[in-house]
């Protein structure tokens, strides 16, 4: 796949050094200004940091290299039948900014096949693991272990030209990208099939054979896999895991590192392990009503008890999105086509139009419509995985094509350790007094 790499390598020399001459220029200009409250409130809104793979308009959501969802899905690859998008072709434009052809696709589907070997002893790692072990934990120890292949880690051992870097952690990511279904696929037989495994096909495309090895085989549940794994990717650069990824990375420590330290934001449940909230609480709330789709009058009553009790209603409200997440509407849109009258994506219709009047009349709430993971356990459920532990594996290994994406980009161009300043509440009453400069 020397095409790919080449194709990367003229991208990110053109943009190092149109960059060099834009700093150089511009580099003293603001960007923005910092409230005291940004610093105690998550920095929302403090522009910060430079990823490349996609943008994120709090109303029209994310676009991927300037494309939006309904875009991706209309221009990307699809498999042969097939009206999803194929994964591999999101990484080809993350990584490019080119929409590939099929054959760009097809070549980067058999790169992945090829670079799939994993070390025995992740899996006998994973295997030390008591069985009910979270899955984000068994497949975070199966990352970590298979960093014992790390190319970037054995070329900087051996002193590698920084200029290089970025082609090791190339190395890196297509190798870990191609094997990280295989590790997925190995937690969920193990813990939710009696260990029973199924080899990898290789006459499959990545989605297809992800779907395969956890045991779905049949064309609606690839269909799904190749969209989830698409819409997944990626969500600008200052969510969670992105930015654990590109923090983790700024110091050098190889892609298995830092993907595996992504994971463990993406497994907190305010961020990625929200898809496993969401259907669990879907199925706590059918269980106490006793019945099968709750009517939009039994949800408000559901939800105002929750709310009054504390909780929050998983799936809905975004740190940045102001409208509804258009990944919730492409699910939606595939709900509509495969599976209408299923009971559980009737719920999740019903909660949309019973839950975001509720938040808006709290009038804290900044954005009371559906985020992504709103929808996608109602979809799975369809297709028989209920084990809603595992889901968020699913979201972590869609997330790799985007943060490993971005981190290729970020060692090919030289980016720093990322280190921001921080001040302890001492230093801000001193500086309100007039005491002390703390912003250097
Ligand atoms: N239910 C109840 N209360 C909510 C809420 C929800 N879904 N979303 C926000 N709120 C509350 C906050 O807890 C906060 O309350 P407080 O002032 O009493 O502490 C207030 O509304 C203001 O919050 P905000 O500024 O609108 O949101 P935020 O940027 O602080 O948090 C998020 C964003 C996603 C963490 C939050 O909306 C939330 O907890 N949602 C539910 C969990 C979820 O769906 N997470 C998945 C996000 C997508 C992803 O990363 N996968």
């Amino acid at each position: 796949m020397e095409k790919l790499k080449n194709l990367f390598k003229a991208k990110a020399d053109a943009q190092a050094a149109e960059l060099k001459e834009l700093l150089k220029e511009h580099g003293t200009k603001k960007i923005g200004e910092v409230q005291l409250a940004q610093a105690f409130q998550g920095m929302r809104g403090v522009t910060g940091m430079v990823y490349e793979t996609s943008l994120l308009d709090s109303n029209e959501g994310i676009r991927f290299r300037g494309f939006s969802i309904p875009e991706l899905q209309a221009k990307l690859p699809k498999a042969k039948g097939g009206t999803e998008p194929l994964p591999e072709g999101i990484f080809y434009l993350m990584l490019t900014g080119e929409i590939p052809t099929d054959a760009d696709v097809a070549e980067l589907s058999a790169e992945w096949r090829k670079r799939s070997p994993i070390p025995t002893h992740a899996f006998k790692a994973i295997d030390a693991l008591p069985p009910d072990t979270h899955p984000m934990t068994q497949v975070m120890t199966g990352i970590l272990c298979m960093q014992t292949d790390s190319v970037f880690a054995k070329e900087y051992a051996k002193g590698a030209n920084k200029k290089d870097y970025w082609s090791y952690v190339y190395e890196d990511s297509m190798n870990m990208i191609a094997s990280l279904p295989q590790v997925a696929a190995y937690v969920y037989r193990r813990k939710y099939h009696g260990g029973k495994t199924i080899a990898p096909d290789p006459q499959l495309d990545w989605g297809a054979n992800f779907a395969h090895m956890l045991g779905y085989d049949t064309e609606g549940f690839r269909e799904l896999m190749r969209l989830y794994m698409t819409i997944h990717a990626d969500h600008e650069g200052g969510n969670v895991s992105a930015h654990t990824s590109h923090l983790v990375g700024s110091a050098l420590a190889d892609p298995y590192l830092s993907f595996t330290a992504a994971m463990a934001g993406l497994a907190g449940p305010l961020h990625g392990l929200a898809n496993q909230e969401v259907i669990k609480w879907i199925f706590a709330m059918q269980k106490d009503l006793g019945v099968e789709v709750p009517s939009k009058e039994q949800i408000e009553t559901y939800v105002k008890k929750m709310l009054a009790d504390g909780k929050v209603v998983p799936g809905y409200g975004h740190a940045v999105l102001r409208k509804t997440d258009p990944r919730f509407t492409a699910q939606m849109d595939f709900a509509k086509k495969h599976m209408p009258n299923d009971p559980a994506v009737k719920t999740v219709w019903a909660i949309y139009e019973a839950v975001p009047p509720i938040l808006q009349s709290l009038g804290k709430i900044k954005n009371p419509w559906p985020n992504v993971d709103a929808h996608s356990g109602a979809l799975l459920v369809h297709y028989g995985m209920k084990e809603y532990e595992f889901y968020t594996v699913l979201f972590g290994v869609s997330r790799a094509l985007g943060v490993q994406a971005a981190q290729i980009w970020s060692r090919a161009l030289g980016f720093p350790i990322e280190r921001p300043k921080s001040v302890t509440i001492q230093n801000v009453k001193d500086w309100l007094a007039g005491k002390d400069e703390i912003w250097e």
